[in-house]
Formats: structure tokens, sequence, C-alpha cells
């Protein structure tokens, strides 16, 4: 993982608030890299890196970053935190937790106050991959290649469901 502050011409920065939540997390760089979008991976922790969450968080537009995809578990409060410091749109990842399941995760992101919204996805690598893809599908009004890119994936998902209930 590379510095919080270092400069960054990746336009997807994925954050989250330990190395623990990687395994869930990756699952949605894996599908950025098979669609061929660039972006950063660093671990900035709400409560553990404070000064590293405000400083990734109030520079990110400057160094590039469009979308922010924020991963946390328990008491999560890294996706809120980052949006207090920027309007860039801001994906939060419930990560499953061992205590609660990730109810604890999923309800620390998706009841922010209204007036600073975050893009809360589902529980755990299912959430992880849809913000993958949602942060594809938002960079894609302005990028055709990358829109393009994210159609013919949908397509072959489309593609490799049977219709037959077995072979
Ligand atoms: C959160 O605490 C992290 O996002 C992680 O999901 C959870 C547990 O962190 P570790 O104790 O595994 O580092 O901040």
């Amino acid at each position: 993982m590379s510095d919080a502050t270092a400069a960054s011409a990746a336009p997807i920065a994925v954050v989250m608030g330990s190395r623990s939540d990687w395994p869930t997390m990756s699952e949605g760089t894996a599908l950025l890299d098979a669609l061929g979008a660039a972006y950063e991976a660093k671990v900035v922790s709400a409560h553990r890196t404070p000064d590293r969450l405000s400083e990734f968080a109030r520079t990110a537009r400057a160094r590039g970053v469009k979308v922010i995809i924020a991963g946390a578990g328990g008491a999560a409060h890294l996706p809120g935190m980052i949006a207090a410091h920027t309007s860039l749109p801001v994906l939060g990842v419930p990560v499953q937790s061992k205590a609660l399941s990730g109810l604890d995760s999923l309800l620390s992101i998706v009841q922010m106050p209204a007036g600073v919204p975050v893009g809360t996805l589902a529980i755990g690598k299912a959430g992880a991959k849809n913000a993958a893809l949602m942060a594809v599908s938002i960079l894609g009004l302005s990028d055709p290649e990358l829109a393009a890119r994210l159609d013919n994936w949908r397509a072959e998902q489309t593609a490799s469901v049977p219709e037959t209930v077995e072979d």
C-alpha cells in the first residue's frame, strides 16, 4: 500500500479500515482490473489513523480521484468521515464483521444524516463487487470506452446464466 498523501492519477480510490478488509475489498479490485479501470488501494482507518483519513479525503479531488470506494467493518465510520471531507461520490461497503455479521457495518454506513450522502452497497463481497461496478458506471458517463467495456462485461454475465436447471 502506498502512502495516503502520494500523488495519484487513478480516478478510483479504494480504501479500507484495515488490512483484514482486503479479502473482501480485493473482490472489487479484481473486477476493476478485469475492466481496465485504474485505481489506488490503501488502508485508511477512521479510528486508528484519523489524520491519514483527513489528508486522504481533503486531497483526493486535487490528486485526480473521481470516485471513492470505502470499505469498513463494525463501527464503520470510514465512508461517512470521508464524505464529510469531500463532495466526491463515496461508495460504502459494509464489511462482514465477526460479532454481528456485518449488520453493524451496514447500519453504520447507511444511516447518514441528510446532507452528507454515502452510497451504500450490500454487506461483504457482493457489496465490494457492486461498488466497483458502480464506480465504473459513474466514470463511464464521461469515458465511452470504459462504458463499452462495462456493457460487454454485463453481456458476458448475461450469456453465462443457463436457462435450464441442470445439464
Ligand atoms: C474496522 O475494524 C476495519 O474496517 C475492520 O473491518 C474492523 C476490524 O479491524 P481489525 O481489528 O481486523 O484490524 O476499522
